[in-house]
């Protein structure tokens, strides 16, 4: 059976839930973490002789270790493993929307750029060359309108050419840069990872080095059963405060930083200035 396991992942708002409605037969259930539940869907779809295994994931804004929402997210997908991420991104604040997307990337699993509201986008007036900025990023890009329905065909299709071609190819993802510093500390950690085996642990290997080089506590947990533990961390805390000297602030917001300047550049290649009229009486 072709059957495609598909998660939803974006911003709260973004149009999700709109697009998973498309699916006949959803239901609810709930999920839980750490024993906070969050709001989880499943549903299936066929669409061209396949069998489309929907989740609408919770929304976040970013991939942190702060709210049971992030953190479901990050275990759903190293667990769960969907075999493609459809990343629902609001068109109309495509900014803001796409800092979830620099960190989705680096989970290395096979991914669609749903850029939903577009007819939002297309109200504004404003010029946007997202294949250009998809051809950037790696990541095909669909415009979609998740309330109408347009779009989602061609979605669905992508997801289907993407999930053929991987399974021949994987593509090498785009490696979000984060400047001189942060990826010395990246690469100095990656040797220290070298012969740690993280397939088990689901995670990939940059992901694994930047979370630790930004503290984040979940990814700690998880790799503290390593024989190697100990030295890991304190490698870790070493790049930390090497990061700190040079960079002038904490490692996690050099990192934030760095990823917001990435979809700065990105955007103003792409996308066109916000259009402001003026009414004026004379
Ligand atoms: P979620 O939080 O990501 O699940 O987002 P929802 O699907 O609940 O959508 C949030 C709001 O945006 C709802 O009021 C939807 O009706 C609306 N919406 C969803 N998709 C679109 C779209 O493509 N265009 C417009 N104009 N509104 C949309
Ligand atoms: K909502
Ligand atoms: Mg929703």
């Amino acid at each position: 059976p072709k059957t495609i396991h598909v998660a939803l992942v974006g911003n709260p708002n973004a149009g999700k839930t709109s697009i998973f409605n498309l699916a006949s037969g959803s239901h609810e259930h709930v999920g839980n973490y750490g024993g906070v539940t969050v709001d989880l869907k499943e549903g299936t779809l066929k669409h061209k002789g396949y069998t489309f295994r929907l989740i609408d994931l919770p929304g976040t804004y970013s991939l942190s270790a702060y709210s049971p929402e992030e953190l479901y997210v990050r275990k759903y997908i190293f667990e769960e493993k969907p075999d493609v991420i459809i990343n629902v991104v609001s068109a109309s604040a495509v900014e803001r929307n796409l800092y979830l997307t620099t960190e989705l990337i680096e989970l290395e699993t096979p991914m669609v750029v749903a850029l939903n509201m577009f007819d939002e986008l297309e109200k504004s007036g404003r010029k946007f060359d997202y294949k250009k900025l998809s051809a950037m990023l790696n990541v095909p890009m669909i415009p979609t309108v998740g309330t109408k329905g347009v779009g989602i065909p061609q979605l669905l299709e992508a997801v289907i050419d993407l999930h053929q071609s991987e399974k021949n190819v994987p593509r090498e993802s785009v490696k979000v840069p984060y400047g001189r510093v942060l990826e010395k500390s990246i690469g100095v950690m990656e040797r220290e990872l070298q012969e740690v085996d993280l397939e088990q642990l689901h995670m990939p290997k940059r992901y694994t080095c930047v979370k630790l080089l930004e503290g984040d506590k979940d990814v700690e947990q998880a790799i503290a059963d390593l024989p190697k533990y100990a030295g890991i961390v304190s490698r870790r805390d070493k790049e930390r405060s090497y990061i700190e000297k040079l960079l002038k602030e904490d490692p996690e917001s050099a990192f934030t930083n760095a990823r917001y300047g990435f979809i700065a550049g990105a955007l103003k290649e792409t996308l066109g200035a916000r259009i402001h009229f003026s009414l004026t009486t004379t």
